[in-house]
């Protein structure tokens, strides 16, 4: 049975492991929720996704959710040697996965955390009529500056995030980064930040997201 990826075409977190199994060519579709309407907090939906959100897996009803573990999941699935590996081997490749560990890690708490909650502030609450507590909003650009500043300075000596080979680490900043960047409240091109801008430019202009920019599509 092809993959079913249940979650929406323009949610960060549905388009992130979209576009891991884009990157490994593994045919999938995308099954769009209701989300306007609360399916995500439907009974027989909170059976499946206990926590009321999206995205989920259902690979021939092995049933997982949270984007990052799908990732590493269909990753490591379905890596081939001749593709990108995009997921070090934890027993062959234990340092450069450490490092691909310490990336991702750094993604969730020193970068999501400030990104994910300035997109909530600035863009999704004025969307659903609340207002922006700027204050707040600033606090959050400005941890985002200085975890970007902390990137450009990592990025000068090394291509990623986890050293010279991408891994899923890069690719899981792409959705929030691409929001923000496109609401113009974070510059991740701007030429005070060299390495970082050369980093965008290169993740962002893969095959997959140039795909799934304007959103996540079935392959299958
Ligand atoms: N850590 C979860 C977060 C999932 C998440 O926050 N999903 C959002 C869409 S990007 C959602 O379902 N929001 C609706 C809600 O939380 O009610 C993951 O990465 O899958």
């Amino acid at each position: 049975m092809v993959l079913k990826l249940y979650g929406h075409p323009l949610s960060t977190c549905t388009v992130r492991p979209a576009l891991v199994l884009k990157e490994l060519n593994v045919p999938f579709e995308v099954i769009t929720l209701d989300v306007a309407n609360h399916a995500h907090k439907a009974p027989d939906y909170l059976k499946i996704q206990p926590f009321g959100q999206i995205p989920y897996l259902d690979d021939d009803g092995f049933i997982l959710y949270e984007s990052r573990a799908i990732s590493r999941y269909v990753a490591a699935k379905y890596r081939t040697s001749a593709g990108s590996a995009l997921l070090p081997d934890v027993y062959t490749e234990t340092q450069k996965y450490a490092k691909f560990e310490q990336a991702a890690s750094v993604e969730a708490w020193n970068f999501d955390f400030y990104a994910a909650n300035a997109a909530a502030e600035y863009i999704f609450k004025p969307k659903h009529g609340g207002v922006t507590d700027e204050a707040r909003g600033k606090e959050l650009l400005e941890g985002l500056g200085r975890t970007l500043d902390v990137y450009d300075g990592i990025l000068a000596s090394q291509k990623y995030l986890a050293g010279d080979d991408i891994t899923l680490a890069d690719l899981f900043h792409i959705g929030y980064g691409n929001i923000l960047q496109n609401a113009k409240f974070i510059d991740l091109e701007d030429a005070k930040r060299p390495n970082v801008a050369r980093w965008w430019k290169d993740i962002t202009s893969r095959p997959s997201w140039q795909a799934f920019k304007d959103g996540a599509k079935s392959t299958a």
